[in-house]
């Protein structure tokens, strides 16, 4: 097989690469189309695949250390780079933010990328109380990550086996660093070894991938013998141990170290152009949904202030069509107004709308029966301006659906997809909603009314 890719232009490896590339770089296009709005929503992910392609590009391979506070992982980032770079202290929740520090020292190199190195990524513990957004962080941190090295310094708890599970499912991989090996007898440290080998994490990771390493031993009072016979006592720190896991961390590298690369890059950018789409239909339906309320909104108002008979109003009216003609915006569908003012017709017609007026002025007389704002006119006519409004509302998640399905019903009748949305629509809260918002929207009115009759009453 070397010899075969030897003999091709480009290995199999290059070519994941590149391929892994161009995805990053696809993705990153799709960030170019959003709406300013969109863009702001996912800012952070743009940065986050932004450095993706950075670190693609360079070669640069992330190794993070994940796992409870208090077990070591500043720790062992100083044992392995071989300097002390990392704050280490007693207290749990020590490391607040995530921060790397360059494994110069490790040796190695992405095959063809001059600039590669590797880096050591400290991140808080994710047990700390009250640290949720830093367990988030640290979240964050491994899911880029090409390599986690998991640090534990006993037998694993729940939460430490629920996390490694939720790692060992992204298929990057993990190695499990034991640590403070020297606060154990080789008897336990044994015992430790086998049970997370042999039982506990059997099938989610490879015996070999399970490694005891002691990163800060504790200091050790040490008897020295001198030449003329007389002993001194004097504490020491033992030198840390963690050679098993540097080898295998190596081992790891020299194996798929590009490989690895080039599989995490695809898979997060795979990953961002699922939630760049998720976010842009959730927007979108935000959006449309207050502008349907507002119209409908307005055309309570308009209706209750100066009343028509229900025929008409729930008929294809200006507001309506408006409404319909903004929504297609939204969506990126320009309609005429005459366009809009047909398709509002059909939906109500699908509604059997005429038949329904009747019966929601009903509902919505028993809802605004409380509501008294001092102008008789005002009051009388809610009910019918509520439910006209309502109908606006249902004619917008009905246009809402015919946008979202690309200026179609979908294959499916009108009728259905229009029978569907009033089913599905709690008539009593959106009418709720509605008597509030006129509520407000009236009582600035009345200011206005009686400012104007004030006015009127000193001509
Ligand atoms: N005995 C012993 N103690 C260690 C070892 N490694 C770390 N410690 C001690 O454990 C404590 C926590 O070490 P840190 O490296 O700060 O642990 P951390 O996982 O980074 O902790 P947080 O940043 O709080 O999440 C310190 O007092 C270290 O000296 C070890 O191998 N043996
Ligand atoms: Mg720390």
């Amino acid at each position: 097989m070397s010899s075969d890719t030897a003999s091709t232009p480009r290995s199999r490896e290059d070519q994941h690469f590149d391929d892994a590339l161009a995805s990053v770089e696809r993705s990153l296009r799709q960030f170019d189309g959003c709406s300013p709005e969109e863009r702001e929503a996912l800012l952070h992910d743009l940065d986050q695949l932004r450095d993706m392609r950075q670190k693609l590009i360079s070669g640069r391979v992330d190794i993070v250390l994940f796992g409870e506070i208090d077990t070591g992982k500043s720790a062992l980032i100083n044992a392995l780079s071989g300097q002390r770079m990392a704050e280490v202290d007693v207290r749990g929740g020590w490391t607040k933010e995530v921060w790397q520090v360059d494994w110069e020292a490790c040796g190695y190199t992405v095959p063809g990328l001059a600039e590669s190195r590797v880096r050591l990524i400290d991140t808080p513990g994710i047990n700390e109380v009250d640290g949720a957004k830093r367990a988030a962080m640290a979240r964050e941190a491994a899911v880029k990550a090409d390599l986690i090295i998991f640090v534990t310094d006993s037998d694993l708890n729940e939460t430490e086996y629920a996390a490694l599970v939720e790692l060992a499912a992204s298929h990057k991989p993990i190695l499990l660093a034991v640590n403070k090996m020297d606060i154990y007898n080789s008897r336990e440290r044994e015992a430790l070894l086998e049970i997370l080998r042999q039982d506990r994490l059997e099938g989610i990771l490879a015996p070999e991938d399970i490694l005891p390493t002691t990163a800060d031993p504790r200091e050790k009072e040490y008897i020295i013998e001198k030449a003329d016979g007389t002993t001194v006592h004097e504490t020491r720190q033992p030198s840390p141990d963690v050679e098993p896991l540097k080898l295998r961390i190596l081992e790891v590298l020299e194996s798929e170290g590009k490989a690895l690369l080039a599989l995490n890059a695809a898979m997060y950018a795979a990953d961002k152009s699922d939630k760049l789409a998720a976010t842009k239909v959730r927007l979108r339906d935000q959006k449309a949904n207050q502008v349907i309320m507002s119209y409908a909104v307005m055309k309570s108002v308009a209706v209750a202030v100066n009343p028509v008979p229900a025929a008409d109003v729930l008929g294809g009216s200006a507001v309506d069509a408006t409404m319909v003609v903004t929504l297609g915006q939204i969506y990126g569908i320009p309609m005429t107004l005459a366009n809009a003012r047909s398709l509002v017709t059909a939906i109500a017609k699908a509604a059997g709308w005429v038949v329904m007026a009747e019966a929601l002025t009903h509902v919505a007389s028993s809802l605004f029966k409380g509501l008294t704002l001092g102008t008789g006119t005002v009051l009388t006519a809610l009910p019918q301006g509520a439910a006209a409004g309502y109908g606006s509302f249902i004619v917008g998640q009905a246009a809402k659906y015919y946008f979202e399905h690309g200026a179609s019903w979908g294959g499916e009748a009108p009728k259905t997809v229009v029978s569907r949305i009033l089913e599905k629509t709690d008539k009593q809260s959106v009418l709720q909603k509605l008597k509030e918002e006129i509520r407000k929207k009236i009582r600035v009115n009345r200011h206005a009314e009686a400012g104007k009759n004030s006015a009127e009453g000193t001509k």
